[in-house]
């Protein structure tokens, strides 16, 4: 049986819906769309995305939220290499009405120097 205990995820690369990563979601609970505050920007890291701070942005970053259970989660952080440091699974801090609400995110967790700033939507 699955899990029923569901956890919000923002999503805002290959997960996203039409994007590559996306069968990974799809029989997840897709919540709604949702941006980022200010302070967060994208960059290009060879066909996906990585999301990072930068206290310079003024646009943030957008995405979608979605209730993922246990099982799902397990594979995402997989996916996205959690164990090898390669995204961390943090807090990300999102507009109305996600405001103040807790919800995570995958961050890169690698320099993006030499990489190519691709602003606030990823898109493919
Ligand atoms: N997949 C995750 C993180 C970056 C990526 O391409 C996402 O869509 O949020």
């Amino acid at each position: 049986m699955k899990s029923p205990l569901k956890k919000l995820l923002f999503v805002y690369g290959t997960l996203k819906r039409g994007c590559s990563n996306h069968h990974f979601l799809e029989d997840q609970e897709f919540i709604g769309e949702a941006r980022t505050v200010p302070g967060f920007r994208l960059y290009e890291l060879g066909g996906h995305p990585g999301m990072v701070a930068t206290a310079a942005d003024r646009d943030g970053v957008t995405g979608e939220i979605w209730a993922v259970d246990a099982e799902a989660l397990v594979r995402l952080d997989g996916l996205e290499g959690l164990a090898a440091g390669m995204y961390r699974r943090d807090p990300i801090p999102l507009l109305a009405p996600y405001a103040d609400q807790a919800i995570e995110g995958y961050v890169y967790n690698r320099t993006v120097k030499n990489r190519r700033d691709i602003g606030g939507t990823w898109s493919e």
